[in-house]
């Protein structure tokens, strides 16, 4: 009888103690998922005899401020330096006015801008950079999530 009583309180103690572990163990998952970094959507092509590539966030989502990187090369993987380098956001379906950050130097051939994305779809990025006089573009293309679900019911 009191053998029965003890166990069913060591029953109880357990089950409570398996519970906040199963808690903690949610919360610690749920945590690592919020601050995990994004994935990188990097990008390499050849335009007239040098190579344009853009570096930035693989799906990302509407109105968040993302960098871009832009780095230049010509054929022998050598830096390339641009006095006037920048970025042509716009989306196929339609126009979405004007979104031209200019991308300033970081390091010898490699330029950054920030902007956002205002609408969700699809994206052409066209990277425009002039180079000893000579323009040069190439155009990645960019998915962007649509809002979170919160934001939409207000
Ligand atoms: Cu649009």
């Amino acid at each position: 009888m009191f053998g029965n009583l003890q166990s069913t309180i060591v029953n109880g103690i357990m089950r409570i103690f398996s519970f906040s572990l199963l808690l903690l163990l949610f919360c610690l998952s749920a945590c690592s998922t919020a601050t995990r970094p994004s994935a990188s959507y990097i990008e390499v092509q050849q335009v007239n005899g040098i190579t344009i590539s853009l570096a930035t966030e693989a799906n990302p989502k509407l109105h968040l401020p993302y960098r871009f990187t832009v780095s230049l090369s010509d054929a022998q993987g050598q830096p390339l330096e641009s006095p006037h380098i920048y970025l042509d956001l716009d989306m196929p379906a339609m126009p979405m006015g004007l979104n031209r950050p200019i991308a300033e130097p970081e390091a010898p051939g490699r330029y950054s801008a920030t902007t956002v994305y205002t609408m969700a779809g699809d994206w052409e990025i066209t990277v425009v950079a002039q180079i000893e006089g000579q323009e040069y573009r190439a155009v990645f293309l960019i998915y962007v999530e649509e809002e979170e679900e919160e934001e939409v019911a207000r």
